[in-house]
């Protein structure tokens, strides 16, 4: 039986794999973070019974900060193969705490090299490092002559995220040279589900459009509508992460769609979902910066099949409005990715498109916003979260 460790097992990605690994027949270990709260709602469903001892997913106590640690778990589990997916994975937020993310984001994936060297597993153990398609951080000259970004792309990061994601493709690149190792770099474009963040846009947008056609919510708050990002599903993209370690040669793959969107045309589409087409007021950011729903014909046939009593809230008023907070001091203004490359040699061939996406996710935060329903008509309060 293969054994895999996966930091970051309780994150999106995180969570997928360990699906993938566990269907596979792998033994899944994952290293989770003491919290105060319980913080494993994305594996539960795979974490029956901790005390059976046939259960192939074992979880482990770490943190990327702690070299002791790491060595530790990476010496009990001998594993055939490593992901490492731990991080503070969010750009605005690595504004606000740089260094820690150098820690985490950069120095981890060192951790991890070099733990897996001492312990004289560089033959027997593969790694998967998490990089990004935030290293190419959107210059326009920096696009291939087809007007993409690939393997051969420049790297230029825009965020304290993407310089320590950059520490961590270049650490990783190094040590497969230096010693030898089958270390692996995968470029991932934004990948989102129904699992994703609820901070990062495109949830952020399907929770907020799924309170509001159910009437729990009147409106919702975004930074920049502009920005264009190459979007696919994350089911798609943890399949490539192990692909790329099943590899014949240890090598750094980019994997996206190859199509853009912009942020605006993402809260469309998943208007679209609830049958409410939306108009933006002058091109969307007009002087106090709102969009409006008019369609009335379209909203009132959903707030009728959902919240009666919500119909007059919505009609003709302002659903969406721009909060500058949510700008970043430096922004990645368009990706888009040539995945050619993983599609040739690997044979991927990714299963949702952005409009499936976009379904998928909808139909995920409408079902989940409905139990709020259900807990509001019984009495009870829902706890309103910070967005
Ligand atoms: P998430 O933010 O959903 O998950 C991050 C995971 O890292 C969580 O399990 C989190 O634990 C864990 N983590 C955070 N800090 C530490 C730490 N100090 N020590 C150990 N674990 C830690 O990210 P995704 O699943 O979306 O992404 C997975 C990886 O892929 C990340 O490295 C991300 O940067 C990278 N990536 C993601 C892309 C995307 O579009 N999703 C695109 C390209 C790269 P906890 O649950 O306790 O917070
Ligand atoms: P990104 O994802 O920064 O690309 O990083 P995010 O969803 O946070 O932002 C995408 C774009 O949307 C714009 N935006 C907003 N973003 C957030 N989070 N909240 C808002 O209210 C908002 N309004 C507009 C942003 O400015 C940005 O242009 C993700 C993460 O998963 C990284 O870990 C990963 O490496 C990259 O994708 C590839």
């Amino acid at each position: 039986m293969k054994v895999a460790l996966i930091t970051g097992i309780t994150g999106q990605d995180g969570s997928y794999l360990a699906e993938l690994l566990l269907g596979k027949g792998y033994e899944v270990h994952g290293i989770k973070r003491r919290s105060s709260l319980f913080n494993t709602d994305r594996i539960d469903h795979l974490y029956q019974d901790p005390h059976d001892p046939n259960q192939r997913l074992k979880l482990h106590y770490g943190d990327l900060t702690d070299s002791m640690n790491l060595t530790r778990i990476i010496q009990e589990v001998q594993p055939d193969e490593i992901y490492n997916l731990g991080a503070m994975s969010h750009v605005k937020v690595s504004f606000d705490m740089p260094e820690y993310v150098g820690n985490v984001d950069g120095l981890g994936t060192l951790r991890i090299l070099e733990a897996v060297r001492l312990l004289g597993l560089s033959k027997k153990t593969k790694i998967y490092q998490a990089s990004t398609s935030e290293l190419f951080g959107g210059l326009p000259e920096n696009k291939n002559e087809r007007g993409f970004y690939d393997e051969n792309s420049p790297l230029y990061p825009r965020s304290p995220y993407g310089v320590a994601k950059i520490y961590g493709f270049w650490i990783t690149k190094n040590y497969r040279e230096a010693y030898n190792m089958f270390a692996c770099n995968g470029l991932l474009f934004n990948h989102e589900s129904p699992r994703r963040g609820e901070t990062f846009v495109t949830r952020k947008i399907t929770r907020a459009i799924a309170k509001i056609a159910l009437g729990l919510q009147d409106k919702f708050y975004l930074g920049n509508l502009e920005a264009k990002r190459d979007w696919g599903h994350a089911k798609d993209y943890v399949r490539m992460m192990w692909m790329i370690l099943q590899a014949k040669q240890p090598e750094d793959w980019v994997i996206a769609t190859g199509v853009t969107t912009t942020v605006r045309d993402f809260v469309k589409m998943a208007f679209n979902e609830v049958g409410v087409e939306l108009e933006f007021q002058g091109e969307g950011v007009d002087e106090k910066g709102f969009v409006k729903s008019i369609n009335q014909e379209k909203y009132t046939s959903v707030i009728t099949s959902n919240v009666e009593k919500s119909k007059q809230l919505f009609i003709g008023k302002e659903v969406l409005s721009i909060d500058p907070s949510y700008f970043r001091p430096t922004e990645v203004d368009l990706l888009i990715g040539d995945p050619t490359k993983a599609k040739e040699k690997l044979g991927w061939i990714p299963e949702y498109d952005l409009a499936d996406l976009v379904k998928d996710m909808m139909k995920s935060d409408i079902a989940l916003m409905k139990k709020d329903v259900d807990l509001l008509k019984a009495g009870h309060e829902i706890l309103k979260q910070a967005e």
